[in-house]
């Protein structure tokens, strides 16, 4: 598929995915999904500019007590209904052949928020890297186990949650007890991380968004560089 030009796909396409994400519409997202690759824009775009905006209004109504809690389930079954789609074209656009370095990833203990660490995973894996993803309320102890067993360059945490942050802490010092530091690094990311709980918790990276993920994944392993 060529890479267009973004503008090309009308903005009430766009605006319909948007909407049938925060209606929890899946089926309709996923008709939406197909019909803005088939105009020719990225996967990456079609996420940006159709998905997140949904499910950032849709947070917000939440907050303000204007949607509830299934609103949000039926709106994360949508999302990954869409990712589905998405997912095998945004792998085909990454495709390479070396493997980059090998990264555990899940969410941390006591959150089931899933949609953007199976993000970075697609993308860690689209640019190369080895990506054993353990799923969602994984406690530090299992990165760890993992991490050991594979040999992992890099363990990736995700936290959306206020309360679930601090497994974050727990996992650097988890992976620095077990003496996997510091050939092993840890990269932490989600809604609710900033720079300066990474550097309060001493972990080695984190990012704001996937794409960013990749980038830091790739500096935080480059001294090695590529393996066969
Ligand atoms: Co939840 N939820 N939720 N939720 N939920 C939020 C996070 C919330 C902000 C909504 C709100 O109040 N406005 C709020 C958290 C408040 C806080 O603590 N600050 C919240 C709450 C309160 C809750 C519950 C406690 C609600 C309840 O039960 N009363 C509950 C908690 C359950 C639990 O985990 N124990 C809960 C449950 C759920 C659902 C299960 C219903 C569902 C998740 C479905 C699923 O994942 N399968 C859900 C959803 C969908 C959301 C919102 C609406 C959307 C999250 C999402 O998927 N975003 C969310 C509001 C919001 O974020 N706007 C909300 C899209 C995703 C692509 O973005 O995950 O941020 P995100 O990932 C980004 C970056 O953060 C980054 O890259 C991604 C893409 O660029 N990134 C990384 C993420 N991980 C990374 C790791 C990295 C690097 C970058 O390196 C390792």
């Amino acid at each position: 598929m060529p890479d267009l030009d973004h503008n090309a796909v009308p903005e009430e396409m766009l605006e319909s995915l948007r909407q049938s994400i925060i209606e929890g519409a899946a089926q309709r997202a996923v008709a939406l999904a197909r019909q803005v690759l088939e105009q020719g824009l990225d996967p990456l775009s079609a996420i940006d500019r159709g998905c997140m905006p949904g499910m950032d209004h849709l947070g917000a109504q939440y907050a303000r007590r204007e949607a509830f809690l299934p609103d949000l389930v039926m709106a994360g079954e949508a999302m990954k209904a869409v990712m589905a789609v998405l997912e095998p074209e945004m792998r085909k656009r990454g495709a390479v052949r070396h493997t980059r370095g090998r990264v555990v990833l899940g969410t941390v203990k006591g959150d089931i928020h899933e949609i953007g660490k199976n993000l970075v995973a697609i993308l860690l894996s689209a640019n190369g890297f080895e990506v054993h993803d353990l799923g969602v309320n994984v406690p530090a102890e299992a990165f760890v186990a993992k991490a050991g067993e594979v040999k992992a360059d890099l363990v990736g945490a995700s936290a959306l949650l206020t309360t679930t942050m601090r497994e974050q802490r727990n996992l650097v010092e988890a992976v620095q007890r077990e003496g996997l530091a510091p050939r092993v690094k840890v990269m932490v990311g989600g809604a609710p991380v900033t720079r300066r709980w990474t550097e309060e918790i001493a972990a080695d990276g984190y990012s704001k968004d996937a794409v960013g993920a990749v980038a830091l994944a790739k500096s935080l392993v480059e001294p090695g560089g590529e393996r066969s």
